[in-house]
């Protein structure tokens, strides 16, 4: 099972509405369709999106570390020697959503070839998640009408709140509203993206103590070391790591260092084959899990679900599954549904990623 070529296809498709929170802004989902092909005549399907506000790559630099790095040095190797592979991809420091794209076309293809859905060679613990959904900055208004939009529309129970603007009384006045108008029966929790300090994000959950928040995650720098040590010891509720532990050793690093007691897991920057690794670590260490969003198209949230019904620990919380329902359009020839608050797992051979070849034409951007 020898890889014969690896396709690096930049697309572009808008969203109906934009995504805004502390450290950036998604207008356009520009993405790269990552495709592993092999002499046996499989193919291995990922997507991979540039974060370069948390990850500094760009679709430009995927691409490009991709075609001139990863490439030649996977190229004949086993598709299925995913720890070889490692080891060769680990030579280059970053690039973590690109490492992490090979990694699921390649965990594709061992399905493929197994005849096995990848859900079920992680762990088939079961075929669905349910969905929380992520509400960017806008007036408090707007946030209240989207989530019971979203409520009302898909089934949707669990709300990650964006927060992390100034004043930061104007993001309480938004959870409040939003507890407000969504009752006791609606989960929520928040996510700052380092926008405040410590002592804004210490007042700021103090304030929203009455809300029944169940986590906040990135509220303040994790390099504001000691401020935000100081603000995870003093916090009622769990502090989830995103972008501050990206890799097994950062979380090891924030977690023990104080700096953090849960972690989001998103495969777009771990794949598969790293976010186990994640996950298995977090277990050992006794602390939870959120199957967490990177902005994810269809493709991305498809490799999402996979990984986080696969694994118990990873499938007691709601995931961040459902941001691919602001965008125009998408690749996949069949349309992801979320239904009764829940996504489920695509049955069949590896991750059932059938990309839609009238849409790839009109969205890709290499001519
Ligand atoms: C999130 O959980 O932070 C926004 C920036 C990023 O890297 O991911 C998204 C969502
Ligand atoms: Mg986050």
């Amino acid at each position: 099972m020898k890889i014969t070529g690896i396709d690096t296809i930049p697309f572009a498709i808008p969203y109906r509405k934009p995504l805004r929170f502390a450290s950036g802004e998604v207008h356009t989902a520009e993405h790269v369709l990552v495709r592993v092909h092999t002499d046996e005549g499989l193919t291995g399907t990922a997507e991979a999106p540039p974060r370069p506000y948390t990850y500094g790559e760009t679709q430009e630099s995927i691409v490009a570390v991709i075609d001139k790095i990863f490439a030649p040095q996977l190229l004949g190797r086993s598709a299925l020697e995913r720890e070889a592979v490692h080891g060769l991809l680990d030579r280059t420091v970053g690039n973590p959503t690109a490492k992490a794209a090979l990694d699921m076309a390649l965990w594709d293809i061992l399905g493929q070839a197994a005849g096995l859905p990848v859900s079920g060679l992680l762990g088939g613990y079961t075929d669905r998640m349910r969905v929380c959904h992520m509400v960017g900055f806008a007036p408090a208004a707007r946030m209240v009408a989207e989530a019971e939009r979203v409520r009302d529309t898909h089934g949707i129970t669990t709300f990650k709140v964006k927060v992390g603007r100034r004043p930061y009384t104007d993001d309480v006045a938004a959870c409040r509203a939003l507890r407000e108008a969504l009752g006791p029966e609606a989960e929520l929790y928040i996510d700052g993206n380092r926008g405040w300090s410590a002592a804004e994000s210490a007042r700021a959950l103090r304030e929203m103590e009455d809300l029944g928040l169940t986590f906040a995650e990135e509220l303040c720098p994790a390099d504001d070391v000691l401020g935000r040590r100081r603000l995870v010891s003093q916090s009622t509720i769990p502090f989830i790591a995103d972008e501050s532990a990206t890799r097994a050793a950062e979380v090891t690093r924030e977690l023990l260092g104080g700096s953090a007691t849960a972690i989001s897991v998103k495969t777009a920057r771990t794949g598969f084959t790293a976010s186990q690794r994640v996950l298995h670590l977090c277990e050992g260490l006794g602390v939870e899990v959120v199957m967490g969003n990177q902005i994810d198209g269809q493709i991305g949230t498809l490799c999402s679900v996979a990984f986080g019904a696969a694994h118990r620990s990873a499938a007691r919380r709601a995931g961040e599954l459902s941001n691919f329902l602001d965008m125009a359009d998408d690749l996949l020839a069949e349309p992801l549904i979320i239904e009764d608050g829940a996504l489920r797992v695509r049955e069949g051979a590896g991750l059932g990623i059938a990309v839609d070849p009238e849409k790839l034409a009109r969205y890709r951007q290499d001519g």
